[in-house]
């Protein structure tokens, strides 16, 4: 994209998380992959960034938020949500319905019909705060599920800007998909947007397929990873982006003397033994406890390694409010207990647990210290963490074992150690081969991970979004002349 273009980002959540006491407020950046993701690319273009606060309405808010945009070279547009806004919208619709569909597991779903009309609601109350900051041309860029019918919304309003999607979180299977009974109202709305992009071919394909289904005179035309999909009057470009992150940034801090010192405390923390590092945010799809069992079953299956080897587990705390989420915290802490009780020995405790999020010098210096990161979800959008990882190993060292079923495994599946997470006696398997590989396969499995993700990567990633979100006029003329063919 280039600069000049005005670039308004709107996504569920401000890249800030809003404390407030009686009489105060403060701002903390908030963790997450997609503020990972966006806020360098924000900080180089500018503009501007419409999400939720987290709260309902403050003035003392709206004044935080309108003095630190003053500061910064971009600017903050708050939604504020009332609490039974925020009941059918996020924890509803978007974390009981999307969120489980989407990663493949309808049976957790709540298919509430209040949710559905809540999620519509709050779709509006964004398209307001976005109608509040448009209108100077530009590119309107709404980022993932929570936001599904914005484009409906905001056409409806004459707003002209292009509008472009990015789905970070996997497109389910058509046969998983059709179960949500607001299927057709979804897929439409989605088809205002004029571009979408997904993480991987495999998401692509399921859109497409799902567009096939459940939406008859949907035409596709087009090959491979870039398609142009006409429905009713509208065509979309649709797309394969996988996101990636400011790898020369975190290679370079990776490097800084800070993160070298506490890499070092790191590892005399853990005696010296091997570390074993899991980074997730807190949610069952991470795969958290069925790594964990993978891990006791190391420990059962080969005494060698008691003592050697220290697996250290980092929970950053999410959706703290809602009760699937504190029992799955619940889960973890009795698992985390029970291998420590029954496998610690003086002067060596097997599992280090933190719930918390540490500080980026912490963060880089975990990934500099461990010799394997266990990166396993059961399934994911994409996962950072695993790129994070590889861009943290200045040494070219260390050993990526990656789930198969995360977003990243389509780039990085040269370089690391491909796994079925639920397959747990596979993982200690791998994780004990990780363990034993010699220093040159870590070395030529590293640099093809860096490599990849240095030539690809978050400026890349909406720079390609961005550029190819416009389409020529010429190309929009030869599509029109020519008669569509279906092709998925
Ligand atoms: P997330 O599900 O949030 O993102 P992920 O991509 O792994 O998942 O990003 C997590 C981010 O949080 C990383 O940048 C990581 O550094 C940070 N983090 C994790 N634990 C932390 C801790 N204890 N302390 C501090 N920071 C911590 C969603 C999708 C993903 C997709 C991203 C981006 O679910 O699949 O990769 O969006 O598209």
């Amino acid at each position: 994209m280039s600069t000049s273009d005005c670039l308004i980002v709107v996504s569920n959540r401000l890249p800030v998380t809003v404390r407030t006491t009686a009489s105060d407020c403060s701002l903390e950046w908030s963790g997450g992959g997609l503020v990972s993701a966006l806020t360098p690319v924000l900080r180089e273009t500018g503009g501007c960034w419409v999400g939720w606060t987290g709260t309902d309405y403050h003035e003392t808010v709206a004044e935080s938020l309108d003095r630190w945009s003053s500061q910064q070279n971009y600017s903050l547009e708050p939604v504020f949500l009332t609490p039974a806004e925020e009941a059918s919208y996020y924890e509803g619709f978007s974390n009981e319905i999307i969120w489980p569909l989407f990663h493949g597991l309808p049976s957790r779903c709540q298919f509430d019909s209040t949710y559905w009309a809540g999620y519509r609601a709050v779709n509006a109350k964004f398209a307001d705060g976005v109608e509040r900051v448009a209108g100077n041309g530009g590119f309107i860029w709404v980022h993932d599920y929570h936001l599904m019918m914005l484009a409906e919304n905001l056409r409806a309003r004459g707003v002209i800007e292009r509008l472009a999607y990015f789905h970070h979180i996997p497109f389910p299977a058509p046969d998983t998909f059709e179960t949500l009974p607001w299927r057709s109202e979804v897929l439409r709305a989605l088809m205002r947007f004029d571009s979408l992009g997904f993480q991987t071919p495999r998401d692509r394909r399921n859109f497409v397929e799902s567009l096939h289904r459940c939406l008859p005179g949907v035409q596709v035309s087009g090959v491979g990873e870039r398609l142009r999909v006409r429905f009713e009057d509208h065509w979309s470009n649709i797309g394969t982006y996988p996101i990636s992150i400011d790898y020369s940034a975190l290679s370079a801090e990776a490097s800084g003397p800070d993160v070298t010192t506490e890499a070092e405390k790191i590892r005399q923390g853990c005696s010296g033994t091997a570390i074993i590092l899991g980074v997730d945010r807190l949610d069952y799809t991470k795969g958290i406890p069925e790594r964990l069992i993978a891990f006791q079953t190391l420990l059962r299956s080969d005494p060698e390694v008691r003592g050697r080897v220290t697996m250290i587990q980092l929970v950053v705390p999410s959706r703290e409010h809602i009760q699937e989420y504190i029992e799955l915290r619940r889960r973890i802490e009795r698992l985390v207990s029970n291998i420590n009780g029954e496998y610690s020995s003086p002067g060596w405790v097997p599992v280090h647990y933190f719930y918390r999020a540490v500080s980026r010098t912490e963060l880089l210096a975990f990934y500099r210290a461990a010799q394997v990161a266990l990166i396993t979800p059961l399934k994911d959008g994409m996962n950072l963490v695993a790129k994070e990882f590889c861009a943290s190993r200045i040494d070219n060292r260390g050993v990526l074992v990656l789930s198969e079923f995360a977003g990243a495994a389509a780039e990085l599946r040269n370089g690391a150690l491909l796994v079925n997470p639920h397959d747990t006696e596979k993982v200690a398997e791998l994780v004990a081969s990780a363990l034993r590989m010699t220093e040159s396969e870590q070395r030529i499995r590293m640099e093809l991970m860096r490599r990849q993700i240095e030539s690809y990567d978050v400026f890349r990633w909406s720079e390609s979004f961005n550029i190819e979100s416009k389409p020529s006029p010429s190309l929009i003329q030869d599509l029109r002349a020519a008669p569509a063919h279906m092709s998925h």
